[in-house]
């Protein structure tokens, strides 16, 4: 079983490809990996991030798909609209390749990961591809063009921006009530409540990636869509409870585990 990543190389391994690829083996999941730009930071911050040129992602594209088979991708970091272009161009040539849209923009720390003209081409372009959008509630907001704050403020954001043409929608930290954290699943049609305990984490780096990608991986190995994201939020919370100290900055992601094995 095969996923594909195309995505931003992070240096300091939190985030970017090196987290998909992480997530991805976590669950039995060959990686392919096309990359879209190159980070330099540490845990403290994206100091340096530089697209690649655009023709060098297409030959990276064109020599996996012609060859492997991925059962699901996903793309992280794009950089900028030539880059998103080139991606859009050869994903529309596949047909029923499950397709996770993970909306990166801006890092937690640092330099921005796609400029305005990479996001239009992004709207325009990718996300009527999607089967799935993974956005934070900053992301959903600038995709949607509304603010979300409130837990309508969410609802309302997942559907505009499934009717941007993305097929479903998976709203991180959707509203938060009490002790509980609650993420949102838009199916395209109904709206499905993911709750768990909230944690007191420290300032963490990664996690949409991870996320994004485990969806990803689950997809790849046949999980049906609203099973599988159940499933990484699941994990998810379970790896929350365990951050690693790797530098001075931001914490990254310890041990990814599934919770059981299943048959998928
Ligand atoms: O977490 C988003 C992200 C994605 N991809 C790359 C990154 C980051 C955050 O720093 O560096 C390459």
């Amino acid at each position: 079983m095969t996923a594909l990543t195309i995505a931003g190389s992070d240096s300091s391994g939190g985030a970017g490809l090196q987290a998909d690829l992480r997530a991805f083996a976590a669950l039995d999941v060959h990686g392919a990996s096309v990359v879209t730009l190159v980070t330099a930071q540490g845990t403290r911050g994206v100091r340096v991030a530089d697209p690649l040129r655009p023709e060098l992602v297409g030959a990276q594209l064109d020599a996996v798909l012609s060859d492997l088979r991925p059962g699901a991708i996903k793309t992280g970091a794009l950089g900028n609209a030539a880059v998103v272009e080139v991606i859009a161009d050869r994903l529309r040539k596949l047909d029923a390749t499950p397709l996770v849209l993970d909306p990166v923009i801006n890092p937690t720390r640092g330099r921005t990961l796609l400029d305005d003209s990479g996001f239009t081409a992004f709207v325009n372009d990718l996300l009527p591809l999607a089967s799935l959008v993974v956005p934070n509630r900053s992301e959903a907001s600038r995709l949607a063009g509304v603010t979300v704050r409130t837990q309508r403020q969410a609802r309302a954001a997942c559907q505009a921006i499934g009717a941007l043409g993305a097929g479903a929608v998976y709203l991180k930290g959707g509203h938060f009530e009490g002790q509980e954290a609650v993420d949102l699943f838009f199916d395209g049609r109904d709206f499905h409540e993911l709750r768990a305990p909230r944690l007191e984490v420290p300032p963490m780096h990664g996690l949409g990636c991870t996320l994004s990608a485990m969806m990803t991986a689950l997809l790849a190995r046949g999980v049906p869509l609203a099973e599988a994201v159940d499933e990484a939020h699941t994990m998810m919370h379970a790896a929350l409870r365990q951050p690693a100290d790797v530098g001075e900055g931001l914490k990254v992601l310890g041990a990814l585990q599934r919770p059981q094995k299943r048959e998928a």
